[in-house]
């Protein structure tokens, strides 16, 4: 495969941008090779600027769930580029999509549009904490809500890629008001909210964990968060930044039906801009400014590309079909890739919910990070490398997802599973 033009590039960005790249997981540092550069990406193809074509099983680390560049969200964003690209001043689209918000997921009565997933989850623990006057925050190791101080502590995602124990910039302060827990222990959880009685805000947890590879809730334990939530008086926020829309068009909270009293969501609700929101009950809600005294702000929240992005994208998927359609993808994902696994004698576990799944290189079940950890990285490089050489994408870790779309089709999943074989199979020759 011809890497030239991307080698050149990389070159030239590592002595302007750190590493070369603004995102740390870019970099494909965990699988021993250069990054290459997208030229373009149109349904689940991506063209590099050598000119080589890939089939797309990353999708821009989930947002683009019909596929890049669908014909709906292009004609929308078009639309309103003619009409004014950032306002800094309300606007009817953001209504529109609040209140479409507030239709489809669960927990949320009133919502505030940001840029990222990072700032909502940010914000949502400032909220919390601002309307509960306590300053201890609960979170589950291997989870990862983006790169704000106080949840950049035993984090997933590239922080666990990279195997960057504590963050140098966050205080012992910061950092020791988190604290940190096993995923899918209740017990652990109950015993930590009785040693901190009345000090905990909030706790904090991807109901589907994304970002130590796909690990779901096991039966019973985001209702028994809530109750345990409930009764020690804690907010109870869902990071839906990579399951909202994905587990459901209400997200894991609908699918699970397990409702929050906060949800952070991401770039999914803007059709892969950069957008994120927070939302949930209205008494907590209120305590914003300008209503109440927890300050948030920011110019570029509730821009009108983005909201007109996110409003056709929920159309369509709002369609009949949608979430059986991926599903079928989903299930077949899984059967090949086992079943591919063990034609080639690895041992492997497969995390599904859904469109989002993980190929783990361990026989173990995967429930928390100790688990996750438990998986063959060295093997997960030479499995990623080998999918590049067949021409198809997925995320550069063993610790992330893979994500399918309307896009993908029963052929594309099949030549990905074939590949998956081949690269496998080439590995023991
Ligand atoms: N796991 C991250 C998204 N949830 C990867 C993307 C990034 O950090 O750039």
């Amino acid at each position: 495969m011809n890497t030239k033009n991307s080698t050149n590039l990389f070159a030239t960005a590592q002595t302007l941008i750190p590493g070369g790249v603004n995102s740390p997981v870019r970099a494909f540092k965990s699988v021993g090779i250069d990054p290459v550069f997208y030229e373009k990406a149109k349904g689940v193809q991506v063209l590099d600027v050598d000119g080589n074509e890939y089939l797309d099983f990353v999708l821009s680390w989930g947002p683009m769930i019909l596929g890049h560049a669908p014909e709906a969200v292009i004609n929308a964003v078009r639309a309103q580029l003619e009409n004014g690209t950032s306002f800094g001043a309300p606007c009817e689209l953001e209504v529109k999509l609040a209140q479409k918000l507030a239709e489809v997921v669960p927990s949320i009565e009133m919502v505030r549009m940001v840029s990222s997933g990072t700032e909502a989850t940010m914000s949502a623990i400032r909220l919390a904490r601002g309307f509960t006057g306590r300053e201890k925050l609960i979170k589950f190791d291997g989870n990862y809500h983006g790169h704000s101080d106080s949840l950049l502590v035993a984090a997933g995602s590239g922080v666990a890629t990279l195997g960057i124990p504590g963050t140098p910039g966050v205080t012992k302060g910061t950092a020791g008001d988190t604290l940190v827990l096993p995923y899918n222990n209740l017990e652990a959880v109950a015993a930590c909210l009785e040693a901190n009685k009345g000090e905990v805000a909030a706790l904090i947890i991807e109901p589907i964990a994304g970002n130590m590879g796909v690990v779901s809730p096991s039966d019973g334990y985001l209702q028994g968060l809530r109750n345990l939530c409930d009764e020690h008086e804690v907010v109870l926020i869902f990071d839906e930044v990579i399951s909202g829309f994905r587990a459901a068009l209400g997200g894991a909270q609908e699918l699970y039906g397990v409702t929050p009293d906060l949800t952070t969501l991401g770039k999914i609700i803007g059709g892969g801009f950069p957008v994120g929101a927070f939302g949930g009950k209205r008494k907590i809600m209120e305590c914003l400014a300008p209503v109440g005294s927890v300050y948030q702000a920011g110019t570029l929240s509730g821009n009108p590309v983005v909201m007109a992005a996110g409003l056709a994208l929920i159309s369509e998927l709002e369609k009949p079909g949608t979430y059986e359609q991926l599903e079928l993808l989903g299930a077949q994902l899984e059967e090949g890739l086992l079943a591919a696994c063990a034609n080639s004698g690895c041992e492997a576990t497969v995390n599904r919910v859904g469109s989002v799944a993980t190929l783990f290189f361990t026989d173990k079940a995967v429930v928390d990070w100790e688990t996750a950890q438990a998986s063959n990285t060295e093997l997960f490089a030479r499995y990623f490398r080998g999918m590049l050489q067949h021409g198809f994408l997925i995320a550069p870790s063993q610790f992330e997802a893979l994500f399918l779309s309307t896009a993908h089709t029963k052929e594309h999943i099949a030549a990905f599973v074939a590949a998956a074989e081949e690269s496998l199979l080439s590995l023991r020759a």
